[in-house]
């Protein structure tokens, strides 16, 4: 059994599955005959998908599969590009469910985890910080749960901003801090923070050290940082990402912050990235995939790639 869950959690639509999954026995254990219809077929489409050797990402993709029907393939889409259940908004909600979308909201916690804890029996929060044992990360996200939950209103963002310029300008002077995300493209209110970080003339490698050997320890010294929120992608020695939270000073509201780390001739690619939205981005990386589109845009005609040499 040890090895089965192995090979699901490899699978590359491990998380698709497990959605569907939930939704097969949520619509299993409905009492309404509407909803009973639905669940033969959602365990063929979980079966079919099981045997892909790639991810499904698209309706089309999800179509060109045996047993899979236009609404499901639909549904395949939508959860891949929102990794969520809107639809569990808008029905009736056992006591697992309401569990289970408690624990979707803890900072860091995805379906995988939030399903295990509901099927060892766990419905609040307290019940995990009791007997579940969570990580440091989830134990920081239940602790703080309204904290990160709450949206950062724009104003205080500019605070964080002051206050990281004048410990910068006097700690690291030429680091040069933007926010991006959400805050760039001009929310009143954001989820997170997300401050780049950059300086001319200054290569990742080095910029990683001076953030974290010098101003990341400073900011947990003035207690501006509270914790790290370190996730499996984050590799302190050659990533350029650093996640966390802060309080500023006379605040007791703990706020999520990410800092990316960029390199100054990547500044461009990087803004594009972490100004976003998430949507926009994968419209712009699918355009980018076209070579030739590339070429267009820049306005520079078309060489094929033995005529590159300059
Ligand atoms: N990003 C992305 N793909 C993701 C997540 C993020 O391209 N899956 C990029 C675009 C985002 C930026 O990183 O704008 C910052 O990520 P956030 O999760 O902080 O998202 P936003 O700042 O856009 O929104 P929020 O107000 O919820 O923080
Ligand atoms: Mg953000
Ligand atoms: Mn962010």
């Amino acid at each position: 059994h040890k090895h089965d869950g192995l090979d699901k959690s490899q699978n590359p639509n491990h998380q698709t599955i497990e959605i569907l999954q939930q939704m097969a026995n949520h619509y299993d254990s409905s009492k309404s005959e509407n909803h009973q219809w639905k669940v033969p077929a959602y365990r063929r489409a979980i079966s079919a998908l099981r045997k892909q050797n790639s991810k499904i990402t698209t309706k089309d993709q999800a179509l060109a599969i045996p047993f899979i029907g236009s609404r499901l393939a639909a549904k395949i889409e939508e959860i891949v590009w929102t990794d969520r259940l809107r639809h569990l908004d808008n029905i009736a909600l056992e006591p697992q469910d309401i569990a289970l979308q408690l624990f979707l909201k803890i900072y860091g916690v995805g379906i995988a985890q939030a399903s295990t804890w509901v099927n060892q029996g766990f419905r609040t929060l307290h019940h995990l910080t009791q007997h579940a044992h969570p990580t440091k990360n989830q134990e920081t996200g239940i602790a703080h749960f309204e904290d990160f939950l709450a949206r950062v209103p724009r104003p205080e963002i500019d605070s964080h901003a002051k206050y990281l310029r004048d410990v910068l300008a006097r700690v690291a002077p030429g680091l040069q801090l933007t926010v991006g995300g959400s805050y760039r493209r001009g929310a009143p209110d954001s989820g997170d923070i997300d401050f780049v970080v950059t300086k001319p003339g200054t290569s990742l490698a080095v910029l990683r050290t001076v953030m974290t050997a010098t101003v990341i320890p400073l900011l947990f010294g003035s207690k501006y940082l509270r914790a790290r929120l370190a996730t499996a992608s984050d590799d302190s020695a050659t990533g350029s990402k650093w996640h966390g939270a802060a309080c500023l000073p006379g605040s007791r509201v703990w706020r999520r912050v990410d800092f990316l780390f960029v390199p100054w001739e990547e500044m461009g690619a990087a803004m594009i990235y972490f100004t976003g939205n998430d949507i926009f981005n994968r419209s712009m990386r699918l355009l980018a995939r076209s070579e030739k589109r590339i070429f267009e845009i820049l306005g520079v005609p078309y060489r094929p790639p033995e005529h590159r040499i300059c």
